[in-house]
């Protein structure tokens, strides 16, 4: 499903219009180390599922060059003149492109009282930011397309170029809520300024992408909603992830209308913790945008030396900060439950 590393012609390459010399080594290699950082983040989780410091892992090895592109074009911040993303579990580059940081990303692997996201009661990457419109993240699939619905209505109504974003996974498409989303945000009576993203990355679980759908591409389903944009790229390539992206966000932002876009990523560790989280032989993004920096002369092998070590150090201080911590005590699940606090008819004893 995912591309294979691409030759490119030096022709090409010494082209001005070259992708990635358009983009500039400096946006690259800031990038780079985004994807750095996730990876490091992603292998350092799975390793901790491995070894008692932490429980079940799910994560985006495999979606970093598309997930950094994304989140670095985010409008960031919040309430609704700000824009609003409704994630599923391979996010981490997304939201440590929009500043969110490795250690409350660890808190919540080990699921000690100072995770911010979920106090330490959610899955690893099921991220929750106010500051930052980062909607809680649910481990049942897909209903983050609904969800976004409501945001994308407030944005449509409000005076905002601000829009909605929501992504998740190709298995998950043959679901209702993605569906839901599409009608939604097409009605003629109130278009919906949502940037609608599918990662496709060749699996559900341990169900090939190509045994269970019928359309061609997955940005096909665009194609019944007459003037919706719908399109499929590759997400292993930074340059073209950027570039689709930046044509997506401001078609969204200035039209207020909806738009399909569909990556095609590898899973480079299998589906979780429980299918094994040992390295696949895919493409690797990373890999894929160093080679594509040495091909242009743009950065020198030690550069990315350099990368991977600051990251790796940085993240070894956070795992430490975040091995000191407690656990959360019994009481505090039900802090939270409701808005006003527990009723005090509430049954906290007892099964159902
Ligand atoms: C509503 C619901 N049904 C089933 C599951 C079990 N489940 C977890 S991940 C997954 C596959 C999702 O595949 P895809 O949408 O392609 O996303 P990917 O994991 O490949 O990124 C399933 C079926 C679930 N979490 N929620
Ligand atoms: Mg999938």
């Amino acid at each position: 499903m995912a591309r294979m590393p691409s030759v490119k012609t030096s022709a090409k390459i010494a082209s001005a219009a070259d992708p990635y010399k358009k983009l500039g080594a400096a946006k690259l290699f800031k990038v780079h180390e985004l994807m750095v950082r996730a990876r490091l983040l992603e292998e350092r989780f799975i390793k901790m599922s491995k070894g008692g410091d932490g429980f079940f892992w799910i994560g985006g090895p495999g979606e970093e060059a598309f997930n950094a592109c994304l989140g670095l074009q985010v409008k960031k911040g919040r309430g609704v003149d700000h824009d609003f993303l409704h994630l599923h579990y391979r996010s981490a580059a997304v939201v440590l492109a929009m500043g969110a940081r490795p250690v409350d990303a660890l808190r919540q692997m080990r699921s000690v009282a100072a995770d911010p996201h979920s106090k330490g009661r959610n899955f690893v990457n099921h991220y929750a930011i106010p500051e930052l419109n980062v909607v809680p993240m649910s481990p049942t699939i897909e209903t983050q397309y609904a969800t976004s619905i409501g945001t994308g209505i407030a944005q449509a109504r409000a005076k905002t170029d601000a829009i909605t974003i929501v992504n998740g996974g190709d298995a998950g498409t043959a679901e209702g809520d993605f569906h839901s989303c599409l009608v939604w945000a097409n009605r003629p009576a109130l278009p919906l300024p949502i940037l609608i993203i599918v990662v496709n990355n060749g699996w559900g679980i341990s169900t090939e992408t190509a045994s269970q759908h019928g359309e061609r591409n997955i940005s096909d389903w665009a194609k019944a909603f007459p003037g919706m944009p719908g399109r499929t790229v590759d997400g292993n390539d930074v340059a073209e992830s950027w570039a689709a992206l930046e044509e997506a966000f401001a078609y969204v932002r200035q039209n207020r209308k909806p738009y399909l876009l569909e990556a095609r990523c590898s899973r480079l560790y299998g589906h979780s913790s429980s299918s094994g989280a040992n390295r696949i032989p895919e493409p690797d993004c990373i890999a894929l945008l160093e080679a594509e920096l040495l091909e242009r002369g743009l950065a020198k092998a030690a550069d990315f030396r350099k990368a991977w070590e600051r990251e790796a150090a940085a993240l070894d201080a956070a795992h430490k900060t975040a091995k000191t911590e407690p656990f959360p005590e019994g009481e505090t699940v039900w802090e939270d439950v409701f808005a006003d606090g527990l009723p005090p008819s509430y049954p906290t004893r007892g099964g159902s």
